[in-house]
């Protein structure tokens, strides 16, 4: 990303006003906790969760591993950091790690795989950000031993800078069968891996039924404030642990934030649909406005990216135009604009933004003719 608030290289944010009255679709990170979260916070039972001894991070554990099939699960601060510990944790230093090309891992962790974990992401470039097993076995390391070695195979699912795209349950599963006859594990990043099952029909178990470990985001469109799980054996949680204290994430009366987790676990996916919609909402009438150019067969989750090159503005400049009227976006890549749909944008919000949308593009057209 491109971001004006990043060029200085602080984040300086924007105007407590101007985000009071925004149709904020920059992310879906900026999501609010709702009353009941506040409430089920406020009341959270604690204790210290480095001594294991937080009954609520405890329950959101055991509640995460029972709905995603697996054996143990573990809370950690961020998405980032749970895709650190779970690549620390099937890595060596030198190894590498197959990714697409536009992965999160890839893109926007701050290289944390080689400068913390001492891997090179070996990026692979997919079908829609899309990888497939002939994809990924072209780019395996012969084993030789001045060859630095594959260990590590990173998916992502729905595909954030591919705009949502997905992977089903069976392509997950192929990838894995052959990962793991050439003895790869298969990590993924589920991010927004509940907006992949309620757009598919299949379960968050039934996606990650073949995966070794899997990360997921409590704080994007499931609304919690704060917070990630990753899922696996319980093994690899017994080692996450570790990692997690090593990399600073021990976090001690972190009930007030599971409890909030636990509802965005147990209450949110129920109305994902919803986000889903306005995404394709969103996709259909950017793609009706000269100028922009989206495909929306290929918005299935609450992402969409649009191409903003003919209207004669960066994504940097098109971003502007609209937050002049009140609608924020974020720019991905020179002419690439992604809106992100969430519980924070409701209906009214999503037709004040396509009406935006239509009057940037049409002044735009004017001032250049
Ligand atoms: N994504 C953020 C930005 O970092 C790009 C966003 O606004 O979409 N995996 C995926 C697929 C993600 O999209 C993100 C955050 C993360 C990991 C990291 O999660 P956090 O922000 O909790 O570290």
């Amino acid at each position: 990303m491109n971001s004006k608030i990043m060029e200085t290289n602080t984040v300086q944010g924007l105007d407590q006003e101007v985000l009071r009255y925004a149709v904020d679709l920059r992310s879906d990170t900026l999501t609010r906790p709702t009353p009941e979260m506040r409430q089920a916070m406020a009341n959270a039972e604690v204790g210290d969760d480095v001594y294991g001894e937080d009954p609520t991070v405890n329950k959101l554990e055991k509640r995460a591993a029972e709905i995603f099939g697996k054996e143990a699960a573990l809370f950690v601060p961020t998405g980032c950091m749970g895709n650190l510990i779970s690549i620390k944790i099937w890595t060596h230093h030198g190894d590498e790690v197959i990714c697409d090309v536009l992965g999160h891992v890839n893109l926007y962790e701050l290289a944390s795989m080689s400068a913390i974990a001492g891997c090179m992401p070996r990026p692979v470039q997919g079908v829609d950000g899309i990888l497939n097993w002939k994809l990924i076995e072209a780019a395996i390391r012969p084993k030789i031993y001045y060859d630095s070695q594959t260990a590590l195979v990173c998916l992502e699912n729905s595909h954030n800078m591919a705009g949502g795209m997905l992977y089903t349950s069976a392509q997950i599963a192929k990838i894995c069968e052959h990962a793991h006859t050439v003895k790869l594990k298969v990590h993924l990043d589920g991010a927004r891996v509940f907006n992949a099952s309620v757009a598919l029909g299949e379960s968050v178990a039934e996606i990650c039924r073949k995966v070794d470990s899997v990360m997921f985001c409590l704080s994007k469109g499931l609304g919690a404030p704060v917070g990630s799980m990753i899922v696996g054996s319980q093994e690899f949680i017994d080692k996450g642990r570790v990692y997690r204290k090593m990399f600073g994430g021990g976090m001690r009366q972190a009930g007030v934030l599971a409890a909030a987790g636990l509802l965005a676990l147990e209450k949110s996916p129920a109305r994902l649909h919803i986000d889903h919609e306005h995404a394709q909402l969103l996709a259909k009438a950017a793609a009706s406005i000269p100028g922009l150019r989206i495909d929306p067969s290929k918005v299935r989750t609450n992402i969409l990216i649009f191409d903003c090159s003919q209207t004669g503005k960066t994504a940097v400049q098109f971003c502007d135009a609209l937050a002049a009227h009140g609608v924020l976006a974020q720019d991905t890549a020179l002419y690439s604009v992604r809106f992100v749909t969430h519980c924070d944008v409701d209906r009214a919000g999503i037709d004040r933004a396509i009406t935006v949308l239509r009057e940037v593009v049409a002044k735009t057209v004017s001032v250049g003719a």
